[in-house]
């Protein structure tokens, strides 16, 4: 999408600090980081939300979750844990049309999600 940054990150348009990419999946530091680690995972593919998940990205929405552990192991949270949030719609805050998945950890998180 030509607006998109997310895209334009995937594209190598606007640089990013990456920590693991596949042929559908880009993970990089977010740019304003709420936890030791907090890292964004992406599918390449533009999907607005978890709402336009359909059959048509559904795999690439999938790799996302298989790169997960990758991720998590690579960052050094897997043992301890992390928490892995995407937001959707105005409720949620989503600031950035492009879904993504926040990979949060590094900190013991609080119980409470919201
Ligand atoms: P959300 O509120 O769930 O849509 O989170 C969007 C996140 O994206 C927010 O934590 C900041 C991050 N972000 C926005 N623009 C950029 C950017 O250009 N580069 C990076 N690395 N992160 C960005």
């Amino acid at each position: 999408m030509n607006d998109c940054i997310f895209c334009k990150i995937v594209a190598g348009e606007i640089p990013s600090k990456k920590v693991y990419e596949d042929e559908k999946v880009l993970a990089f530091y977010d740019l304003n980081p709420q936890a030791p680690v907090h890292v964004l995972v992406i599918p390449k593919k533009h999907v607005t939300s978890a709402l336009d998940v359909n059959e048509d990205n559904a795999s690439d929405v999938a790799a996302v979750f298989s790169a997960v552990p990758k991720i998590a192991e690579s960052l050094g949270v897997a043992a301890d844990g992390f928490r892995l949030i995407t937001n959707t719609g105005r409720h949620a805050c989503q600031s950035v049309k492009h879904m993504h998945f926040h990979l949060i950890g590094g900190v013991q998180l609080s119980e409470n999600i919201l």
